[in-house]
This record gives C-alpha cells, structure tokens and sequence, in this order.
C-alpha cells in the first residue's frame, strides 16, 4: 500500500514538474472573438469590392476588418477582443496572422489586460500600443510590436494565471487579421516559434467566457468614451 502510494505521489510529482515545462501556446481565430463595428468578419472577396487584391484563404475562410480601400483615411474605430486564459503566470507574446495591403491599411492598436491598463488608445493614441503590422498582400505572421516615434520594438507582456483581455483596436481601415498565436517563447525568429492556425481542439478550448471580471473592467472603460 505505502509502495503505491509512494508511486502515485512521485507520478504526480512527475507530471506537475512537465507540465511547468511544457511550452504554453494557444491559437485564437479573430472572428470567433467578440467583435465590434465597423470592425467585422471578412472573406476574401470583399477585399475585391473594396478596390483592393484578392487576399489567399485565411485560417476557416474569414478574417476580421474594417472594410476600406487600400487608400489614406479610415479607420480608428471598432475592434476585436479575445478573452485568453493563462495556464501559468509568465511572461507571453502575441503573433498575428496578418494582411496589409500598404502603408495606408498597416496598425493596429493592442492592449492585454491586466499587464497593459484598461486604456482606449484610439482615444489617447498612446504610441505604447500601436502595432506596426508587417506589410504584405498575402496571410503572414507578424509579432506584436510597439511601435514608438523613435523605434519599433517587440512586446512582450507578463501576465498571472487566468481570464486575460486582449483587444486589437482598429486603427488604419483595411488592416485584415485573421488569427492570432499565443507563446510564452519570446524569440523574434518566426521559425524558432512556429505559429499555427487554430485547431479544431483550440477553438473548443478558447470559447467566449462572459461575465468574468476584466470583461466588467472593460464594460467601465467603454462606458467612459
Ligand atoms: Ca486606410
Ligand atoms: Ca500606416
Ligand atoms: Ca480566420
């Protein structure tokens, strides 16, 4: 009996201690996320009615965007927001699955709450939260960045375990995300990473959880526009 026991503690000694280890990814599609207008989900020939080119498949055939032009003007509002659970407190960055036509369709805005605060950077155009996106007319990877005035550097944000928020604003029209991959490997090498699209297993696991309470932080955030 004290021999299995002894064997039962040390399994789960064993599996406590790999699973502290194992690597934490999660991949969320953009338009299985809560979406905001004029933001909305896209499929590739509406890229077409909007003068633009037509983009290759995304990750289950839509995107999300603010239609527009590949032209100066639009965007700076509506967004998309994605409720992440954290397994284990640490450090974590965010790649999206991107489209940019040109320099007029190529930011976005990002906060991840709790580690950012509960701030609208359409409104306070905070250059801490700009994201430069990677130009390009086909789907690729792009790590988050912070693009400042004076240099764009990588972001990475550190986060406790549970319900996070992280919200892309629009900020210039036209700018397509189509999903996004969550790693705690902090690399800027795309292959070191290895990004995927959501799974059939990731989208039953990264659903919608209503009612926690950063989503009630935000809901005071909105209200105070
Ligand atoms: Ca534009
Ligand atoms: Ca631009
Ligand atoms: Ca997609």
């Amino acid at each position: 009996m004290k021999k299995i026991l002894l064997m039962l503690v040390s399994a789960l000694f064993v599996l406590s201690f790999s699973g502290m280890l194992m690597a934490v990814d999660i991949a969320m599609e953009a338009e299985f996320a809560v979406i905001e207008e004029p933001m909305v989900i896209g499929v590739p020939v509406d890229a077409v009615d909007q003068g633009g080119a037509e983009p290759d498949e995304p990750s289950r055939g839509q995107f999300v965007w603010v239609p527009g032009p590949p032209a100066t003007g639009g965007g700076g509002s509506g967004y998309v927001q994605f409720t992440v659970n954290i397994p284990t407190p640490g450090n974590y960055a965010v790649w999206g699955r991107v489209l940019a036509w040109d320099g007029n369709s190529d930011s976005f805005w990002v906060t991840w709450e709790p580690a950012d605060p509960a701030e609208n950077p359409q409104e306070t155009e905070n250059t801490e939260y700009r994201w430069g996106v990677a130009g390009g007319a086909t789907w690729h990877w792009d790590k988050i960045n912070q693009w400042l005035d004076g240099g764009t550097f990588e972001r990475s944000w550190e986060l406790p375990a549970g319900p996070t928020i992280l919200t892309v604003f629009t900020r210039e029209d036209a700018t397509m995300l189509d999903c996004i991959f969550i790693t705690d490997n902090l690399s800027d090498d795309e292959a070191e990473v290895g990004p995927r699209t959501p799974t059939d297993q990731d989208l039953q696991t990264t659903s919608v959880t209503p009612g926690d309470k950063l989503a009630v932080t935000w809901g005071s955030v909105r209200a105070n526009k």
